[in-house]
């Protein structure tokens, strides 16, 4: 089984309505390893960088406007199949087509202001941990309930 990485940020919207520790809490349940989390700014170079296949698209100021308006949370992420497995726990980028029980079905009704960012692929996920993570600052470390949490042939 891929073990794999993923990138992921509570946006501005998540950190003003102080939901960081449910959604931090929901990674952790899932059985997902957290190996890396930062809170910073994002500056608008830093939002060009990371949503560079968005900058020519006509919503792409609004996004930078709402990405760099305040603090975020960073979250490197290790698990079996992590990036698609993210991806099904935030639900759809549009909250008002998120199912329930998704971070974006149960939490909001925005298309853009949606809480949560995951990497949509491992190449994805490689490129955007170099952005937010030093190699050093990415833990190397094996959860003791491993082996009550996931069985040998998907480790
Ligand atoms: P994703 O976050 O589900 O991968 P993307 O299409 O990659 O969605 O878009 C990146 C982010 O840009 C979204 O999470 C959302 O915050 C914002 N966004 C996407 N589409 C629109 C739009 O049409 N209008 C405004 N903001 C958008
Ligand atoms: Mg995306």
């Amino acid at each position: 089984m891929a073990m794999e990485r993923s990138l992921i940020l509570f946006k501005p919207d998540a950190v003003q309505r102080k939901l960081c520790g449910e959604l931090l809490s929901r990674i952790e349940r899932k059985g997902l390893k957290l190996i890396g989390l930062k809170m910073l700014r994002v500056t608008p170079e830093l939002s060009q960088q990371h949503y560079a296949e968005h900058v020519t698209k006509k919503f792409y100021p609004l996004l930078e406007s709402f990405i760099t308006s305040g603090p975020i949370v960073a979250v490197a992420v290790e698990g079996p199949e992590a990036v698609k497995v993210m991806r099904a726990m935030m639900g759809s980028t549009n909250g008002r087509d998120s199912a329930p029980g998704t971070i974006r079905g149960d939490f909001g009704s925005s298309r853009q202001m949606n809480l949560i960012h995951g990497s949509d692929s491992p190449e994805a996920a490689q490129r955007e941990l170099a952005i937010y993570f030093q190699p050093g600052e990415l833990q190397d470390w094996s959860p003791v309930l491993d082996d009550q949490t996931t069985a040998s042939d998907e480790r």
